[in-house]
């Protein structure tokens, strides 16, 4: 097989950022997706980041919000992004705003142009939560969907509800969207190599293995 097909069924790199402020769940969201090590860095320019790798997935996620001389820093992990998941404490009505000015500044992000961008609604098993229709509106995402493929999820990271719809979409608007990019002639032909650390990798989660095996 060769050309335009070769590519389009190649496996491909899918790098999914997951962003939110301080206490949203993304860490807890990681654990729950039981993809592998979660790896903890520092880096040099000073903040916590998790990285998961599980096949050519590479899940990086931080805390945003607070620290406007941080955002300069975070451009660094935007380009080659795919999808930026939003995650939103929708218990915690009293940082919604802050919540909503630190998406629309990601959305701003010129490497953010043409990334898919979901946003979860989370803690959904906490009575008061905002619905996932109150998040959609509070965080103005109409005007996202406006200029990005996106969409909201009602999740709870620590009961699992609602994860697994978000990552079949997710995994359904990538693919649609890389091939979208081979047949314009936008690919960039990323090869994806063998993973050294493989073999951490090693907790089966036959749901996750069978969509992600669809990328
Ligand atoms: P962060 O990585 O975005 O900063 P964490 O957030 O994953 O560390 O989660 C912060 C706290 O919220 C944790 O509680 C975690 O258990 C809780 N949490 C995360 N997601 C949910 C959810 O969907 N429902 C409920 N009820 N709690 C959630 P602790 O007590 O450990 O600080
Ligand atoms: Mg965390």
């Amino acid at each position: 097989m060769g050309g335009i097909f070769c590519k389009l069924f190649r496996k491909r790199q899918m790098r999914v950022l997951l962003n939110g402020l301080d206490a949203a769940g993304k860490t807890t969201i990681l654990y729950q997706l039981r993809l592998g090590e979660v790896v903890t860095t520092i880096p040099t320019i000073g903040f916590n980041v998790e990285t998961v790798e599980y096949k050519n997935v590479q899940l990086v996620t931080w805390d945003v919000g607070g620290r406007d001389k941080m955002r300069p820093l975070f451009r660094h992990y935007y380009p080659g992004t795919d999808a930026v998941v939003f995650v939103v404490d929708s218990n915690d009505k009293e940082r919604t705003e802050q919540a909503q000015k630190e998406l629309h500044a990601i959305i701003k992000e010129d490497s953010v142009k043409e990334v898919i961008i979901v946003i979860m609604a989370n803690k959904q098993d906490l009575p008061g939560s905002m619905t996932p229709e109150e998040v959609h509106e509070k965080l103005d995402v109409d005007s996202i969907c406006k200029t990005h493929t996106c969409k909201v999820f009602g999740t709870s990271a620590t009961t699992g509800e609602g994860l697994y719809d978000m990552l079949d979409w997710l995994v359904e608007a990538v693919n649609t969207k890389q091939a979208t990019a081979i047949l314009r002639g936008k690919d960039e032909c990323v090869t994806v190599e063998k993973d050294s650390k493989s073999s951490y990798f090693t907790t089966p989660l036959s749901y996750i293995k069978h969509m992600f095996s669809k990328v």
